[in-house]
């Protein structure tokens, strides 16, 4: 399988017939790779060069290791676009999966100077001050904490933010979503964080803070979301001119 002839190093030939077996399913995810040694007799190769490529796969965030349990099938991240303005809700089930969420907490407050501003309030304008872990197919994906005026929506209620908060905007308010400006940044979780979202410490996280729009241009919703690193990855569609 390997070419030593080839111009191509041998440890990148491996790591591309890795990727190939993940690709068909050979290797699936969850699933441990056979171990330095089992690899170096498959490929013909030295166990130092199985080990570069099986370290890179593990930088790429293809495989991740175990401490003295192997290394395994990373989970294939979920690929958000970054098009549309899509919920939570949408996103999961056109991908065939279950969104849940679980509310940690929902209360009132008169708004910080930085919501007001950017939620075109008065201080003294209350807000809704929601957080939510939000699930696909029961695995937590991400933490929300969303800021919502208490003018806008006085009937909103922990029911209701149970299912989707964009279906109830255009459910059953019938107001029309416009626009959003997403900033997305990389941070490591706090310890609780890393609880609540069920991964390990230290663990990279994406920040994405989004403020939201109605097509009326009234500012709706301050969200401040929290996604898992290794489950996740934006990507969008770029040209040149
Ligand atoms: C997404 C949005 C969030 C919105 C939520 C509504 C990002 C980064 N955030 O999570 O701003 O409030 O969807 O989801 O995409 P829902 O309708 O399922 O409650």
């Amino acid at each position: 399988m390997v070419d030593k002839q080839s111009p191509l190093p041998m440890y990148y030939q491996i790591e591309e017939d890795i990727k190939l077996r993940i690709k068909q399913d050979e290797f699936s995810s969850g699933d441990s790779i056979p171990s330095e040694r089992e690899l170096s007799e498959m490929y013909g190769v030295s166990r130092m060069t199985v080990r570069q490529a099986v370290l890179n796969l593990v930088s790429s965030g293809l495989l991740y290791r175990e401490k003295g349990r192997g290394t395994f099938v990373a989970e294939h991240k979920i690929e958000q676009p970054l098009l549309g303005m899509t919920s939570f809700t949408e996103d999961m089930k056109a991908r065939g999966m279950e969104p849940s969420s679980k509310l940690l907490s929902f209360t009132t407050a008169p708004s910080s100077s930085d919501i007001a501003r950017k939620l075109s309030l008065n201080e003294s304008d209350e807000v809704y001050i929601v957080q939510r872990i939000r699930y696909a197919d029961a695995k937590p994906m991400a933490i929300e904490k969303t800021y919502i005026p208490i003018k806008l929506f006085p009937e909103l209620n922990e029911a209701i933010l149970q299912g989707s908060f964009y279906s109830f905007v255009e459910g059953v308010k019938k107001q029309t979503i416009g626009r959003a400006t997403q900033g997305i940044e990389a941070a490591n979780a706090t310890e609780d964080e890393a609880e609540l979202l069920h991964i390990s410490v230290p663990s990279a996280v994406l920040l994405i803070e989004r403020l939201s729009y109605l097509q009326n241009g009234v500012p709706f919703e301050v969200v401040q979301s929290i996604y898992r690193a290794d489950r996740y990855k934006f990507i969008s569609n770029i040209s040149r001119q």
